[in-house]
């Protein structure tokens, strides 16, 4: 089963935004934005601008029709600054030329003054000011005071990790083409078409169905396409609908970098309480997390943050709280994970830091708090299978760890600079969107008269393999060649309401719909079966692109059964909705089951560090993933080592620095912003794919389970194995449990140095 989008690919074939063929007058637009972080606008000059060669019009926020608004979940976000800017990059106006080179030369001759203000970019300053975008939000079970009166060992320490940029091969990118009266068509590089719809027709004041927007495929999101495809989308659509030209919008490289918001940063406090063994009795945590100057998601990564305060692992006490905290970077998004990762480095952190205090080997505090079957989240949610523990064992078990453990003791006794380390990362990630009524999908088939099928869902292909595996699920129920199906590009006006491609559930909700859709199309054809064959409804069957009667091959194929039902005028259409069974959540109580599942696993990661240098070498990952019963394990594998490799680097070279004073973002090119890259990744990896929880009927899609996030934070293990080969050079190798551990870190950390 190859990825179907990989031969066009190769051959460069494959259609993105900025390639679609632009239909003749389009016009280009080029961005303005703030080049100050904080401010208020005393004034915006754009009348050089606008006398440029080719510069058509320039829209600012007074321009706009309807709102001026493209917030989702706080209202708080302006398309178009207008009195005052909150960080750099914000839009403020936007030129529209006949050509793009003519854009972006007219950017330089618009001009504004603002009255700076004090700009903040830490997020416990923010606090500290006040400056939160919703009050903080406290997740608790048992009664973490009096529990910690009987902890042997109380731990106290902070963690912080580093943001990190998405980048996607593909910038963010939209082209609208004005339609009959008010109508617009936009194609834009996002993963929630609904959401750019909805905001579009907002701004723009008109009803949502006028806006229809259409998805043909992305190269790359990882969540930076979540919420923040949709300006520049809306920026094409408010152009098309002042000028009434097609308007393409294609940032380039720089710009993005600059424009948009990464991975949130964050900054944490925790306590955690053990007794004398090792078991973990109470938890407390405190995230401070860098929003940005607006909402746009980051209550909800918030919340996925506090439902996954405890990792993998079991504890009776917790609490844990979390503090939006607004501050003039341009604002955090989703980002693969979603809150996840940040929330159990800070896990992770506490555990080593226990395992430095007490002396007990961090492996063995890890193990033995693994959740176990039966035991419940601080949400109250059953933790329904031994995932966990079973995958602990067995990665144990496939890298030796025993001997490996062995080996490196004996390597790093007998090397001066070069040291090996190891670690151990048990990942748990819920599966489901954190806001229960995102969990919906839908699909529209239609089987043609040759017999040939075609499948519109919700989802966004973004190289992740979707596609792939609702043809698959398609040609299933059908029992003919997945040659014969297709995708179509994501269409509001086929699909509405749609929920983002995001939370990795894209292919267990969509898939789900395709699939009934299909069923109940093949019911029919059954029907229309039984009447030409004279034979009973119940033992009729499709199977190798053949009516099949109970154990024999009918003379009807698949083909003249369409037909044929086609004649009949029978409807070989179908429209599927699916829900996502038996989760809720009540934000009253911060209690209830809102995920349909979890994804569990363990990797163990081994690294050499070179201590004269710095730098460091991953050299091997072994991973034992729970994926349920798998139904593309060549998509599944390639989803696990992207997401390791980017989890990998996340805490280790991608560093993302700010100017503390103007809020500039200082890694702004890829000359300074580094990503792991292919002689960087590790020698070996092996992923071992292990069979566990059985889902129920309609959970899952067909048995497996969603793959997109969980394994990113399988990365997480390399910052503490290169911990660990530090330890091994000087004992003293002070953990400070700040992420990423740039070979500049490992470096100064080890020679005493200031990192700064
Ligand atoms: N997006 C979202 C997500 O809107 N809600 C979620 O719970 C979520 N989780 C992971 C990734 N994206
Ligand atoms: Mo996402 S972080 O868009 O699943």
């Amino acid at each position: 089963m190859k990825h179907y989008d990989a031969m066009l690919h190769v051959k460069g074939q494959s259609v993105f935004t900025a390639d679609m063929r632009e239909p003749a007058g389009t016009l280009h637009a080029a961005v303005f934005t703030s080049p100050f972080a904080y401010g208020k606008v005393i004034s915006l000059d754009i009348s050089s601008a606008e006398t440029q060669p080719g510069v058509v019009r320039i829209i600012t926020a007074e321009d706009i029709p309807g709102e001026n608004q493209i917030g989702n979940i706080v209202m708080d976000e302006p398309l178009l600054a207008e009195n005052t800017v909150h960080f750099t990059g914000e839009p403020v106006a936007v030129v529209l030329a006949e050509t793009r080179c003519q854009a972006c030369n007219a950017l330089n001759f618009i001009s504004m003054e603002v009255e700076e203000l004090e700009a903040v970019i830490d997020p416990r300053e923010a606090a500290r000011l006040g400056e939160l975008i919703v009050p903080p939000r406290t997740f608790s079970c048992g009664n973490t005071e009096k529990a910690i009166r009987k902890c042997a060992h109380v731990i106290r320490g902070t963690a912080e990790t580093g943001g990190q940029e998405h980048l996607y091969l593909e910038t963010q990118s939209a082209l609208c083409v004005p339609g009959e009266g008010d109508a617009l068509h936009i194609t834009s590089s996002t993963q929630g078409p609904s959401f750019v719809q909805k905001i579009a027709a907002g701004v723009l004041g008109l009803p949502i169905h006028l806006v229809q927007v259409d998805v043909v495929r992305l190269g790359g999101a990882f969540g930076g396409k979540e919420d923040q495809a949709t300006p520049w989308a809306v920026m094409t659509a408010l152009g098309a609908h002042l000028t009434g030209r097609p308007v393409k919008l294609v940032l380039k490289r720089h710009e993005d970098l600059v424009n948009t918001g990464k991975r949130h940063p964050y900054s944490s406090d925790f306590t955690l309480g053990l007794d004398d063994c090792g078991k973990i009795l109470v938890w407390e945590v405190d995230y401070y997390q860098n929003s940005g100057a607006v909402s746009d998601l980051s209550t909800a990564i918030l919340e996925r943050s506090l439902f996954h305060c405890t990792g993998s692992y079991f504890i009776p006490n917790v609490r844990a709280t979390g503090y939006c905290c607004r501050t003039n970077l341009a604002p955090n998004t989703a980002f693969r994970g979603f809150g996840g990762p940040q929330a159990m480095f800070v896990m992770e952190a506490a555990i080593h830091k226990a395992s430095v205090e007490t002396g007990i080997p961090v492996d063995h505090i890890q193990k033995m708090n693994l959740m176990k079957p039966g035991e419940r989240f601080p949400y109250g949610m059953e933790f329904p299978c031994d995932e966990i523990r079973s995958s602990w064992n067995l990665a144990e078990e496939l890298a030796h760890t025993e001997k490996t453990r062995r080996n490196i003791r004996k390597f790093n006794s007998d090397s001066r600079y070069l040291k090996k380390g190891i670690s151990m990362m048990p990942v748990c990630f819920g599966i489901s969107f954190t806001s229960t009524f995102l969990n919906q999908a839908s699909a529209l088939v239609h089987v043609y008269t040759d017999g040939s099928v075609s499948i519109s869902t919700g989802a966004v292909e973004m190289g992740q393999g979707v596609n792939s595996r609702i043809r698959q699920v398609a040609a299933d129920v059908f029992s003919i060649p997945v040659k014969r199906t297709r995708v179509e590009s994501t269409n509001t006006t086929r699909n509405a309401n749609t929920s983002p491609t995001a939370a990795s559930s894209a292919a267990d909700m969509n898939g789900n719909a395709a699939q009934i859709a299909c069923k109940e199309i093949r019911g029919r054809l059954l029907e229309v079966a039984s009447g030409i064959l004279d034979c009973k409804v119940e033992n009729l069957h499709l199977k190798h692109s053949n009516v099949w009667n109970g154990e024999k091959a009918t003379d009807l194929s698949w083909n003249q059964l369409v037909m044929k039902a086609y004649m009949n005028r029978t409807d070989l259409s179908s429209h599927a909705h699916y829900a996502t069974p038996g989760i809720h959540f009540d934000k009253t109580t911060e209690k209830g089951r809102p995920f349909a599942y979890h994804v569990s696993g363990t990797a163990v990661t081994e690294v050499t560090v070179d201590c004269m240098l710095g730098t460091y070498r991953i050299d091997r990952v072994n991973v034992v993933h729970h994926g349920g019963s798998l139904l593309n394990p060549l998509l599944d594998r390639g989803q696990i080592e992207g997401a390791l490799l980017q989890g990998i680097g996340w805490v280790t070279m991608e560093e993302l620095a700010w100017d503390s004073r103007s809020g500039r973002l200082l890694a702004d090119t890829l000359a300074t912003y580094k990503v792991p890259d292919i002689s960087f990744t590790p020698d070996e990896v092996n992923i071992h794919f292990a069979e566990g929880e059985k889902l129920v009927d309609g959970v899952g899609l067909n048995g497996s389970k969603a793959i997109g996030e969980p394994p990113f934070m399988y990365g997480i293990g390399a910052w503490f194995a290169i911990l660990n080969a530090m330890r091994a050079s000087s004992s003293e190798a002070s953990p400070d449990y700040t992420a990423p551990m740039t070979p500049e870190k490992v470096l100064m950390t080890l020679t005493g140095g200031n990192s700064n």
